[in-house]
């Protein structure tokens, strides 16, 4: 990075770094993120301790901003790339893995979001939400995301 440089638009409060096996790990911020194409989703969940809950979304696919950083799986064949997966840390210490198989377009396809928005209000001073609709409960949900690392099992 070239510190000589002046920022440009305003300061991000939070980094996202996308690391593993990537091509190219980055360190995203919310103007990064709001390059991608954004969606929308509203979740609906029972948690353990705060009871039913609902919330909408907006954000870009996890799998878009999971390409910005080249995964190397990416050129391999349709089983080959089942063995990755993709593991979330928040910045309380909140983790989560969900496999790369559930994102892939040849397998679950499921419109998981990076949510930059939640219920109308931005993100921006704690950092992307996990949103995978359909969960019963919200645990998968995580907030405040600090790190996406996508790594491959390589188990016998
Ligand atoms: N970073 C982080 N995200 C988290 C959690 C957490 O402890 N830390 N708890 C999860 C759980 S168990 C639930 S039910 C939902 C609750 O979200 P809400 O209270 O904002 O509706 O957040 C999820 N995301
Ligand atoms: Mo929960």
């Amino acid at each position: 990075m070239d510190l000589q440089s002046p920022a440009v638009g305003p300061p991000d409060t939070g980094v996202l770094r996308i690391a593993g096996e990537v091509l190219a790990p980055a360190a995203l911020g919310f103007h990064d993120l709001r390059t991608l194409p954004q969606h929308e989703r509203d979740v609906a969940f029972t948690c353990r301790r705060s009871g039913p809950r609902h919330h909408s979304f907006t954000g870009p696919l996890l799998l878009d901003v999971a390409r910005l950083a080249e995964p190397a799986l990416t050129p391999l064949e349709r089983k080959e790339r089942l063995r990755f997966l993709i593991a979330l840390r928040a910045a309380d210490g909140h983790r989560a893995v969900l496999a790369w198989a559930e994102i892939d377009p040849e397998f679950g396809n499921a419109s998981i979001l990076l949510g930059l928005t939640r219920d109308g209000r931005p993100l921006d001073a704690e950092g992307p939400q996990l949103v995978v609709p359909g969960d019963a409960c919200g645990a998968r949900n995580v907030s405040r995301i600090v790190e996406v690392r996508i790594v491959s099992y390589d188990g016998e």
